[in-house]
């Protein structure tokens, strides 16, 4: 159990347990006795309106459900806290970044955005990556993305997006996917789309864990410091995991296997101690270098590169916590980019303007009334006086008589203090009304090429793959055409590969690539050093080699992955020593729910697997997705099976470098052990010949 913190503390006088010790009442607290059967005019009759329990039960049933958000509807959150390492004194006033001693408390959410709030969780979509910092100078809400640029450049056009990406609007029709004709229609016609299209076409989309996504602030927004001078700040957020992905025919597997794959992978790992964590990082630009890049700070279509500006590792993030309650507490949380606290403020940046006034509007019809900021979540852990008062939902009791400022009664309180107050950035702006866009924010296409250029040959196949997928589930072919006359923008050889996989006449006018790379932007090139929380199949039958089962959980259980055996049937499989316990039956599961598989020795085991299609299928498909694969004595006949006999398709051996690990002498060897880490470290292998094996 953690320390409670002060959001935890003020969250305790609201908890209450009906299970515990109690009796069951009415909302009156009237103690009821029969909750089974209603009020009846003899046995046989009709019910009587009399029976106020009745009523009240169905009546609140009938209203338990609130509008989903119209974004981001799908999304699992969790506490933990914040504390800054490297502190940011000299550039803001912002407390929770200046004092190490601090340990602020945070509740985030993360969450798909197309999706309703029953949609699956491993679709291909932006990640949201919302933090509300309950400091004691105020709540300060980072509603960022896994992302860092944006579809869109003025917030105006958000409604036009969103329509587009969601279902149509006819047949409701596709859920949670943007592979239809609206979004590409869009897309098409708006160029500025491209670059995050770049994005959400590669493997950034299908996230492998919420705990191994980057998260980004995508704003340039403005750190103040106490004398009111003004630094430009874009935040990132790294995981201590590692950046991971899934492969996309893994996660429409995973999306009908276990449908809250990344919501249950959030909510396991915070239950069992492996506590989240991420690095804070920023990148700061002097006032003064406003004007000092290719492209302006102000549109959220654009990075900084951080080989141009470095991420400065600033602060910590962990999550400790599951709420207690899913509706009270992750689906009433209420993020408003326009809560900052003083030492941050916000930027020109059209984008976020438009969100400055979106937020705090849709919790009105969502929460139905402008209390929401009273609900347990949301409530700050600063003190909160004010003059607002009644509205729906008005649960304080405010027992002042003046409600107003200036005020004399209440001796002039709340009063206005210039010490601690907020002030915004005293910026000098000056021009007349314009609904334009700046020329500056007129170039769509050299950071799509950055991207593309700053990835490897197989994160540019599965962009490649990701779009073919999309525009080949796009009808209306003169959209197809025109999406990739806008790739021949960014890249000619994207474009005709995109051309020949959806039949399209490949664009004829080569364009010049800039050649630019920024390395940081790929995942190749992210660390690949842990198989922490890492799920390994041990795959077994009656015969398994007890040994070799044993040795296997020791030795992942000591580098902190989680080694899970898996039999046909639930309870245990009779090892050479014994019983073998079995954590899950085969058909509960399956191999895109694990991150690797081992076959461990044993004649009589092996052969029984060979004889079980879903363990054969087990181990093909993991060689399909990329994954570790070891096999030790026996177990190497499994994978010959699963017809990765030691040889691939042009008549070279697999070897370790391909993350197939296997020992043919019977026994877990330390060096076994340690090459099959490192292959489940890399995450996955692409250096497979994947073409023949079935999908
Ligand atoms: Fe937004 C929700 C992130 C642009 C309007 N947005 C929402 C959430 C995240 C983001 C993470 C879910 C918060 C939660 O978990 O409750 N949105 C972004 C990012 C954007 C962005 C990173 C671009 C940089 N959003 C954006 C624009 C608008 C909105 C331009 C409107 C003009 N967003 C909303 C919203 C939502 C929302 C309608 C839906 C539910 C909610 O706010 O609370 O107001």
């Amino acid at each position: 159990m953690t320390t409670p913190d002060d959001k935890d503390r003020q969250l305790d006088q609201v908890r209450v347990n009906p299970n515990h010790d109690s009796r069951l009442t009415t909302d009156q607290g009237i103690p009821v006795d029969d909750t089974d059967n209603s009020l009846k005019a003899g046995e046989r009759g009709p019910t009587l309106m009399e029976d106020f329990h009745f009523r009240e039960k169905i009546t609140h049933f009938d209203h338990e459900r609130i509008p989903e958000r119209v974004v981001h509807a799908r999304g699992a959150g969790a506490y933990g806290y914040f504390e800054v390492t490297d502190p940011l004194t000299e550039y803001t006033a912002a407390e929770f970044l200046r004092d190490t001693s601090l340990r602020t408390p945070v509740f985030v959410r993360f969450s798909t955005v197309a999706g309703s709030r029953g949609s699956a969780d491993t679709v291909r979509d932006v990640r949201g990556f919302a933090t509300k910092f309950y400091t004691r100078q105020g709540n300060f809400d980072l509603v960022g993305n896994n992302m860092p640029v944006f579809f869109i450049q003025d917030g105006i056009k958000f409604p036009d997006f969103v329509h587009a990406v969601k279902p149509e609007p006819n047949n409701e029709i596709p859920q949670a996917s943007s592979a239809h004709d609206t979004l590409w229609d869009f897309v098409q016609l708006q160029p500025e789309t491209t670059h995050m299209m770049m994005w959400l076409m590669s493997d950034r989309a299908l996230p492998r864990s919420f705990r191994m996504m980057q998260g980004f602030g995508v704003h340039t927004f403005r750190l103040v410091n106490e004398e009111g001078v003004g630094t430009f700040v874009k935040f990132h957020w790294k995981p201590k995991l590692g950046t991971h992905s899934l492969v996309w025919d893994e996660t429409q597997k995973i999306a009908g296997k276990d449908p809250d794959f990344n919501r249950r992978d959030l909510w396991e790992a915070i239950e069992a101690g492996n506590l989240p964590e991420w690095e804070l990082g920023v990148q700061l630009v002097p006032a003064d270098r406003e004007h000092a890049f290719d492209f302006d700070l102000l549109d959220a279509t654009k990075i900084i590169p951080e080989e141009e500006v470095p991420v400065r590792p600033v602060g910590r993030l962990v999550l400790d916590r599951n709420p207690d309650n899913f509706f009270a507490e992750t689906e009433q949380v209420a993020f408003h980019l326009g809560n900052v606290v003083p030492g941050i403020d916000f930027t020109n940046d059209p984008l976020l303007q438009a969100r400055l006034f979106s937020y705090l509007d849709t919790q009105l019809i969502r929460l139905g009334g402008p209390n929401f900021t009273q609900l347990p979540v949301n409530r700050a852990v600063a003190d909160v006086r004010n003059h607002q008062r009644d509205g729906y939902h008005q649960s304080m009791v405010h027992t002042s008589r003046a409600a107003y400022h200036p005020n004399s009664l209440s001796g002039g309180c709340p009063a206005v203090v210039a010490e601690g107050a907020f002030t915004h950035y005293q910026e000098r702006v000056d021009g007349n009304k314009i609904r334009k866009r700046s020329e500056s924010f007129a170039d769509h296409y050299s950071q799509a090429t950055l991207f593309w250029n700053s990835m490897s040959d197989w994160e540019k196949e599965h962009i490649v793959s990701a779009f073919r997928f999309e525009l080949g589930k796009v009808d209306h072919r003169p959209i197809r055409e025109g999406v990739v006359a806008n790739l021949n923008n960014v890249d000619h050889d994207l474009a005709v590969a995109v051309a020949e996989g959806v039949g399209v006449e490949p664009p004829a006018q080569p364009t010049t690539n800039h050649g630019r790379t920024s390395p940081a932007l790929s995942q190749a090139n992210a660390p690949h050093d842990s198989i922490e929380t890492r799920k390994i199949a041990i795959l077994a039958a009656d015969g398994v080699d007890t040994g070799d089962v044993r040795s296997l959980r020791e030795a992942l259980s000591a580098v902190g992955a989680i080694p899970e055996v898996l039999a046909a049937r639930d309870g245990t499989v009779e090892g050479s020593e014994g019983p073998v316990e079995v954590t899950r039956a085969l058909p509960t599961v399956g191999s895109v729910l694990y991150d690797a598989v081992i076959v461990p020795g044993g004649k009589e085991s092996v052969t029984a697997l060979e004889a079980d299609g879903s363990a054969v299928q087990f181990v093909a498909e993991a060689f399909k997705h990329g994954k570790a694969i070891g096999a030790i004595g026996d177990g190497i006949r499994l994978l010959s099976s699963a017809r990765l006999n030691g040889v691939n398709n042009h008549g070279e051996a697999l070897t370790a470098d391909q993350g197939v690990v296997m020992q043919s002498a019977s026994g877990v060897t330390g060096e076994f052990v340690e090459q099959f880490v490192m292959a489940v470290a890399a995450h996955r292998h692409h250096n497979r010949d994947l073409a023949p094996v079935p999908a």
